[in-house]
C-alpha cells in the first residue's frame, strides 16, 4: 500500500507581539536599575524570566545614601555612622555604622516615624552586609519626637549573624495593639560577642505583607497584554506556562481577559489555591490549597473542551468542572497584571497556546521534560509562544501560527 503523505501548509503569520508597561523605573535582584518601560528579564534557577510585578510605594525619604546621610541617626548617638561612596548595593553609595563597644540596641534608625494604623500590616526591608551580630527592628516611636531613640522593639528578626555579602533583610509586622502605633526602622547590634560593623543600603517601608523589589520611591504595576485574536480555539485548547511565584496574596490576577459575558480569570490565591473562572465570579474549578508555593518554578495548564475546565500543575490535574460554554467567545487580549482586583507577581518563563485540548499524558510530558531543564516544542497545533528569553518582541522567542 502506498504511503499517503499530507502536507499541511503551515503559514508563519506575522502577529502582534504582547506588549510590556511599567511607567517607572525598577531594580533587578542584582540592585541594577533597569528603565521606565523596560521588561525585567531574570534568571533564577537557571530559567530566564519576565517579572511582572506589583505597584508599590517605598516611604522611607533616603534609602540609598546616594546624596547623605539625611533622615538617618545613631541610636543613643553611639558608634560612628558615615557614608562610603563605593560598593552600594543600590547605586553607589551606602550607610555604615561601627559600633562603639558591644552594647545591644545600639544602630542606624530613621529620624522620621511612620505611622501605623490598628491593623494595618508593613514590611521594612534593608540590604546588609558586615560583620558581627545584629537583626532588622520595628521600634516604638510612639510618644517619641522626630529624630527620638524610640522604645522598645514592637518586631524583630531575632539576633542575625550579619553577612559579609549584600544580604536583604524583611521583616513583615501586623499592628494588633488597637493603638494607632509611630514606628521607626532600626537596624541594630545585638548580642555581639565583639562590636558590629553594619552596611545598610535600599531600605524600603511597604505598606504589604511581603516585600517587593525595591525601588527608591514608587514603581508602578508591569504589564504584560497578549493579543490573541485569532490564536484561541473556541471549541477546545490549551495555554501552558511557566511560574515562580514572587508572592501569594488574595489574588494573584495571572492571566485575565474580557468575555461578552463574565470573565477569564486565572488566579491564585493566598493558601496557594489555583482558580480559573469562565463567566461568572467563582464559577470556574478551584484546587486545594497548597498548589502553589512562593519561590519555585511551576508548569500550568490550562485546558478547555466544552463543556469542561480543567487545571493541571506540574503535570497533575488539580482542579476540572463542567463550567465552559464555548458560545460565549474567547478574549481577544490576555493580561498578566491586568486583572480585576490583583496582582499576578510573578515571574514567567514560557507560555504556550495550542489549538487543540492536549491530553493528561502531553501534558504531564512537557511538564517532566520541564522539570528536568526542557521546554516544550513548538508543534503543528501550537498557535503562540513566548520564551521570555530576554526580549519579548518578534524574533525573541516569539512564534506565531494560526489555528489550523
Ligand atoms: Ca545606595
Ligand atoms: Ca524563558
Amino acid at each position: 500500500m502506498a504511503a499517503i503523505t499530507i502536507t499541511r501548509n503551515i503559514a508563519l503569520a506575522t502577529s502582534t507581539p504582547p506588549t510590556f508597561s511599567r511607567p517607572s523605573v525598577a531594580y533587578l535582584t542584582s540592585g541594577q536599575q533597569v528603565a521606565a518601560g523596560q521588561p525585567r528579564f531574570e534568571t533564577i534557577a537557571g530559567r530566564m524570566g519576565l517579572w511582572v510585578e506589583e505597584r508599590t510605594t517605598n516611604e522611607v525619604a533616603n534609602p540609598s545614601f546616594e546624596i547623605d546621610l539625611t533622615g538617618w541617626r545613631a541610636r543613643f548617638n553611639s558608634g560612628t555612622l558615615s557614608r562610603l561612596s563605593a560598593g552600594g548595593f543600590v547605586g553607589s553609595s551606602f550607610m555604615r555604622w561601627v559600633a562603639a563597644d558591644t552594647s545591644d540596641f545600639r544602630g542606624p534608625l530613621t529620624s522620621a516615624y511612620f505611622t501605623v494604623n490598628p491593623n494595618e500590616t508593613i514590611t521594612v526591608s534593608a540590604w546588609v552586609k558586615g560583620s558581627g551580630k545584629g537583626t532588622l527592628a520595628i521600634l516604638d516611636a510612639t510618644g517619641q519626637v522626630v529624630g527620638g531613640d524610640g522604645g522598645g522593639w514592637l518586631s524583630s528578626l531575632g539576633a542575625l549573624d550579619i553577612p559579609s555579602a549584600w544580604t536583604r533583610w524583611a521583616l513583615t509586622w501586623t499592628n494588633n495593639t488597637g493603638l494607632v502605633k509611630y514606628v521607626y526602622i532600626h537596624i541594630s547590634q545585638w548580642v555581639t560577642p565583639s562590636p558590629a560593623t553594619i552596611d545598610v543600603d535600599g531600605v524600603q517601608f511597604e505598606r504589604k505583607g511581603y516585600a517587593t523589589t525595591y525601588v527608591d520611591t514608587s514603581r508602578a504595576a508591569e504589564t504584560l497584554t497578549i493579543p490573541t485574536a485569532g490564536v484561541l480555539n473556541p471549541q477546545q485548547g490549551t495555554i501552558e506556562l511557566s511560574l515562580q511565584m514572587l508572592n501569594l496574596h488574595n489574588w494573584n490576577d495571572i492571566l485575565t481577559g474580557a468575555l461578552n459575558s463574565g470573565r477569564f480569570d486565572f488566579f491564585t490565591d493566598a493558601s496557594g489555591a489555583v482558580h480559573w473562572d469562565f463567566g461568572l465570579s467563582n464559577s470556574g474549578p478551584i484546587s486545594a490549597s497548597g498548589v502553589l508555593s512562593v519561590g519555585p518554578w511551576y508548569v500550568v495548564a490550562l485546558v478547555w473542551s466544552a463543556p469542561s475546565l480543567t487545571v493541571y500543575v506540574n503535570g497533575s490535574q488539580v482542579a476540572t468542572n463542567n463550567s465552559y460554554d464555548p458560545s460565549v467567545g474567547l478574549p481577544t487580549n490576555f493580561g498578566l497584571n491586568t486583572g480585576w482586583d490583583g496582582d499576578a507577581d510573578c515571574n514567567i518563563d514560557f507560555l504556550r497556546i495550542s489549538s487543540r485540548a492536549r491530553t493528561a499524558s502531553e501534558i504531564a510530558a512537557v511538564a517532566s521534560a520541564y522539570l528536568n531543564n526542557g521546554t516544550p516544542p513548538v508543534d503543528a497545533d501550537t498557535t503562540y509562544y513566548l520564551g521570555f528569553d530576554g526580549a519579548i518582541t518578534l524574533g525573541g522567542g516569539v512564534r506565531f501560527l494560526p489555528p489550523a
